[in-house]
């Protein structure tokens, strides 16, 4: 496989300390253990870092994103009374009125629900706390562009594209074409939710698609969910490699 690194960009999704174990930063400050923490999550800082640095240096771009949910999210068990972390609720999607910032996903061959099925989380990465800022190993020099999703308080976003409605855009799709990007590189957190969505979009949208397989990690939550992930982007046309393969 012939790269076009000046025509590739590498996502980092959602690296933020409420994904992460406890870890010391540069500068010796302790960050707990977050409340969504992934195991071994940190481990993704390295392998993103030095491919981040490459890109910038051939020329390609770089995006960050953080979850970045307001307290009361629609996502967090704490706010469905009775409900509890990991339970499933349905969630309907409001379709009346399009408004401006409502753009039909251009995802062809998916029909676009009416309601969706939302999984219930702890309260994590709140707009503005510790849990939400980015890790402090990432290193920010190499990254061009910072998306933050799943700010509406009524839907989920674990795609970098679109929320989970499959119709509101984050912008991230008109900037990578803006910038005549055909390569996405993607790696982060989570490797069965947030990775997984955002690469499913990627491909879907006619982007080559490319996991990381040394910097993600996964939930794992339902048993399973990883390797499932894991089929079902290879079927989609998804490929892997290990960041250190690249050259
Ligand atoms: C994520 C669960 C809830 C993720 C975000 O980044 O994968 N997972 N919110
Ligand atoms: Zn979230």
């Amino acid at each position: 496989m012939v790269i076009d690194f000046f025509r590739s960009a590498l996502l980092e999704i959602d690296v933020q300390n409420d994904f992460c174990p406890a870890y010391t930063n540069a500068g010796g400050v302790r960050f707990p253990e977050g409340t969504l923490a992934v195991k071994d999550g940190g481990a993704v800082v390295a392998p993103l870092n030095r491919f981040a640095e490459k890109l910038n240096y051939a020329g390609g771009k770089v995006v960050a994103t953080q979850d970045w949910h307001p307290l009361g999210h629609v996502s967090f068990a704490s706010s469905h009374p009775g409900m509890k972390i990991h339970d499933v609720i349905t969630v309907p999607i409001d379709i009346s009125g399009d408004s401006g910032k409502k753009t039909e996903a251009s995802l062809t061959g998916i029909p676009l629900p009416s309601a969706v099925e939302q999984v219930l989380w702890p309260d994590h990465c709140v707009q503005g706390s510790a849990g939400a800022q980015l890790h402090g190993g990432l290193n920010l020099n190499f990254v061009n562009c910072i998306i933050r999703k799943g700010s509406s308080k009524e839907i989920d976003s674990y795609s970098a594209f679109f929320e989970n409605d499959r119709r509101t855009s984050t912008g991230l799709e008109g900037y990578l074409r803006d910038l005549d990007i055909g390569t996405v590189f993607l790696g982060g957190l989570a490797t069965d939710y947030c990775v997984f969505y955002s690469a499913m979009d990627a491909v879907r949208l006619g982007f080559v698609t490319v996991v990381l397989t040394d910097a993600v990690r996964g939930v794992g939550s339902p048993e399973g969910s990883v390797e499932k992930a894991f089929d079902v982007m290879r079927s989609a046309g998804i490929s892997f490699m290990d960041s250190k393969e690249i050259r």
